[in-house]
């Protein structure tokens, strides 16, 4: 059932937070992922998110069939590649790098991707993906080969989340990076909350439950956090308390 979009709009709609764990398929040892599963099954988690920068051939489709045999929460792809779109998982974010200038990542591999989408039955999310400077190079730019916002100029932001929202896009994602050195600051979370009716992804560099509730505080309706997990999975049990 194509539900996941209704689903983040109702819970937001009850004033609920929601917290994705991003699972990079190249790094996540299938040896302990049933252990992982289990704690993610016991934590906040609302939504598992899969995806990686660079992702080995087949890599995604063999850990999200396995994903589905340990949990109930929606499993979500959040693709670095056309490689790594799989039928397994419940949606797709099919991102739009509006920060960038790359016609790849702006439209390029969305192309690509229509003949295997033709043939699946997944919902597929159009998203507004902005890459925001955290302070160091990220893999997202390296792969993308586009350059980051600067956290200076925060009206540009707003405009160009303002301008995904206008163009149709469902949801709108911030992003600093998977192992960010700083997170999106709060304050452009906040401004970039106010100019949005859609639901608003913030993500990268999240690592102490301090910094996940100033994301929430300042409007971020998902959060998602991928390395603090993997580094240590008690960070599940963490935010618990
Ligand atoms: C990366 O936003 C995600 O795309 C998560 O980042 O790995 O730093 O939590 P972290």
């Amino acid at each position: 059932m194509k539900s996941t979009y209704n689903h983040i709009l109702r819970f937001i709609s009850e004033e609920k937070k929601l917290l994705a764990v991003l699972i990079d398929p190249d790094k996540m040892k299938p040896e302990v992922l049933s252990g992982f599963m289990q704690k993610l099954n016991q934590s906040i988690a609302t939504h598992v998110f899969v995806g990686g920068s660079t992702v080995a051939n087949n890599a995604t489709e063999i850990l999200v069939a396995e994903l589905k045999k340990y949990t109930q929460l929606p499993v979500v792809l959040f693709p670095g590649d056309v490689s790594q779109i799989t039928n397994h998982a419940d949606a797709l974010l099919f991102l739009s790098l509006i920060s960038g200038d790359n016609p790849d990542y702006l439209i390029g591999k969305h192309i690509k991707a229509v003949s295997k989408l033709r043939d699946l039955d997944l919902e597929v999310i159009p998203t507004g993906y902005l890459l925001i400077e955290n302070g160091r190079q990220t893999s997202v730019e390296k792969v993308t080969q586009t350059q980051p916002l600067s956290r200076e100029n925060v009206q540009y932001i707003v405009d160009t989340a303002k301008a995904g929202e206008l163009l149709g896009m469902k949801l709108i994602y911030l992003e600093a990076g998977s192992g960010a050195l700083q997170p999106v600051p709060t304050e452009i979370i906040s401004f970039v909350k106010q100019e949005l009716s859609v639901p608003l992804i913030v993500g990268g560099g999240i690592r102490t439950k301090q910094q996940l509730n100033a994301a929430y505080d300042s409007g971020a309706d998902l959060v998602v956090i991928g390395t603090a997990f993997e580094d240590d999975e008690a960070f599940f049990e963490e935010l618990l308390k």
